[in-house]
């Protein structure tokens, strides 16, 4: 079974054939898709887009909303040259669940909305003729994986998606599928640390996996490792499956300031034919806290920039590579230098720009809607159930395998990426009982194990987190705190006592936090992008603006706040309710990517702060 999370590229050894493009597409709105034998093909279908989210593709709200399972097809051709490789079909997510299936034979099964797997097709293809290519997807929500949430069921019978979180439940095959032909004996991983010496010379660390998929292939090969700079040049080279390759004058990758080595490893048989190649794109850099600062290249970085999601009009969820682009355009542009991959990890082409462009990265896994208490005060004042914790509930230990798989996951593919700095391993959990604390150091274990450089760790506190009850920050190598003062706590007029309120939260925070650095991961105001008003009220853009002033000014009083992280980047999708008007509006540019006022209190403000503010 061929498990690597490499990105697919192609190369002297590899093939790529994309299989994006228009799909057939039908909702089981039965679930008889499997009776039916939807498997081998569908009928009466509609055409979507592959990659995209379907639910803003239609006009009826029965589409939009639709829960269950869902499926889609597509066609292609293998050409008889690639006889002798494995053949595998690598999807970058499809969202919830998925089933897939190759000229009607199921081949494998993925949990997990957010990060790539791969179906083995070795063996099943019929070359130089026509393949079918089968997807069944589900996007039900359980309390048994992440993002949490239920599935409940209209007086009509009809499923829909109860969200524990505030963003479109967006489904779909949301990124690229592309069938890959590799060499049996192929390089499945690699990664990579780094030490940077006086003499302006670096260390590169590297480890490579190569498996073999052929029993019958000798394994009788060598692996050549080199680094070229960014002409071409070849600065270092190793052999073997571990090595160090030592580069003289290393240029670092800095922030907004990368400079990319490319790696280039080789596999080559006894008489130096290349076996199999893969080339990638690497950082030389370290990340470290010391001292309560983020240390980048041993030098201190505040940190400046957003919480964000994938989202944009039509597509939804799905990648959109203009999207993007226009993202970096836009955070550049307002002088900011790192993200949160608020609340999931991002599509691969978005940690890949964020190397080239030298954009600081917290990665985020699925895990949100962690959170029982507020669904609980309504069973309990209705007397229906006993309150029960949301870490000692009985789905805990599925949901904590597939978080850690999840974790496991997100680190094996985007461990080797420069930007990415840390790890954030919840947003907004249940943490004032004795019973989260197991779970929360479960997860926080997996993450040091798993990440070969050993990258700080952190979850996202909500408000109700408070110093006095809070039984799970100390887990965090440095703090992350989602705040709404003048938002959702005295807001408003009333702004002056939620200052208060702040600091004095900040000074209890204070006394207890040791040297560990404090950022926050969320603060913001829901603001209309059409509303000015003078005096402000709350969704005017003059309030958007006085509370960000508030904030910050809280912010500098503290030395050890070494980050501010605005919520959100953008105006996004939720799901409908009386607090949200068709969406999250507390972007500072609206869904469109436009400027609201408050952007340029914040380019103002970021492009005055030293890179190393309270050094
Ligand atoms: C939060 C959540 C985020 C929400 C945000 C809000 O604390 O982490 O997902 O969108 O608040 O705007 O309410």
């Amino acid at each position: 079974m061929y498990k690597s999370l490499l990105y697919p590229v192609a190369s002297a050894c590899r093939r790529l054939l994309p299989l994006d493009g228009m799909w057939k597409f039908k909702f089981d709105k039965k679930s008889e898709g499997n009776k039916e034998g939807w498997n081998t093909g569908l009928s009466d279908y509609d055409l979507v887009p592959v990659p995209s989210s379907f639910a803003d593709l239609f006009t009826d709200k029965d589409s939009r909303e639709f829960c269950g399972d869902f499926w889609y097809e597509t066609e292609f051709v293998a050409p008889s040259e690639w006889k002798d490789r494995e053949l595998v079909v690598r999807f970058g997510s499809v969202t919830h669940r998925a089933t897939v299936y190759i000229n009607g034979e199921e081949v494998t099964s993925h949990v997990g909305g957010f990060l790539p797997f791969n179906a083995d097709i070795t063996g099943k293809v019929k070359f130089d003729e026509m393949n079918k290519l089968v997807v069944k997807a589900n996007n039900e929500l359980s309390e048994k994986m992440i993002p949490c949430g239920k599935t409940s069921v209209r007086s009509d019978g009809t499923k829909y998606a109860q969200a524990y979180f505030d963003f479109f439940n967006y489904s779909g095959i949301h990124r690229s599928v592309k069938l890959m032909a590799l060499p049996k004996l192929s390089i499945t991983d690699y990664e990579t640390t780094y030490e940077i010496k006086d003499d302006r010379s670096a260390i590169v660390n590297y480890n490579v996996c190569v498996e073999d998929f052929a029993s019958d292939n000798s394994a009788n090969y060598e692996v050549k490792v080199c680094l070229k700079d960014k002409e071409g040049n070849v600065v270092a080279s190793s052999d073997g499956e571990k090595g160090k390759l030592k580069v003289e004058n290393a240029n670092l990758w800095n922030v907004r300031a990368a400079y990319l080595y490319t790696i280039v490893i080789d596999l080559v048989d006894k008489e130096g034919n290349k076996i199999d190649e893969y080339v990638d794109k690497i950082g030389i850099r370290t990340f470290e806290i010391k001292d309560g600062h983020f240390l980048l290249n041993g030098k201190p970085v505040y940190l400046r920039g957003f919480g964000k999601h994938e989202d944009s009009d039509i597509r939804g969820r799905g990648l959109d590579l203009a999207t993007i682009k226009r993202d970096y355009e836009c955070m550049k542009w307002i002088g900011s230098n790192c993200f949160r991959t608020s609340h999931y990890p991002y599509a691969e082409e978005m940690y890949r720009m964020a190397d080239e462009e030298g954009f600081l990265i917290i990665d985020e896994t699925p895990a949100v809607g962690m959170f029982e208490s507020l669904m609980n005060a309504v069973d309990a004042a209705s007397g229906s159930k006993a309150v029960v914790h949301w870490f000692e509930k009985e789905t805990t230990p599925e949901l904590l395998e597939h978080h850690k798989e999840c974790i496991k996951d997100m680190i094996k593919r985007d461990k080797n990426h420069p930007s990415v700095i840390a790890w954030s391993l919840l947003n907004e959990p249940e943490t004032i009982y004795e019973c989260a604390v197991p779970y929360f150091e479960a997860v926080f274990e997996c993450a040091r194990q798993e990440d070969p450089q050993k990258r700080p760790r952190t979850f996202a506190l909500v408000i109700n987190s408070t110093p006095d009850n809070c039984k799970c920050w100390h887990l965090c190598d440095f703090v992350s705190l989602n705040r709404y003062y003048g938002w959702y706590v005295m807001g408003g007029y009333n702004i002056v006592s939620a200052e208060q309120a702040f600091r004095a939260e900040m000074d209890k925070w204070a006394k207890i936090r040791g040297d560990k650095p404090f950022i926050f991961t969320e603060y913001g105001a829901d603001t209309s992008g059409e509303l000015h008003k003078l005096p402000s009220v709350m969704w005017s853009q003059e309030y958007q603006d006085e509370y960000y002033d508030m904030n910050h000014s809280v912010f500098d009083s503290y030395p050890w706040v070494q980050g501010e992280l605005v919520w959100n980047f953008a105006d996004f999708q939720t799901g409908e309710g009386i607090i949200r008007m068709n969406g999250n509006k507390k972007g500072i540019f609206t869904r469109n990517r436009q400027p609201k006022s408050a952007a340029y209190v914040l380019k103002h403000r970021w492009e005055e702060l030293p890179l190393d503010y309270k050094k």
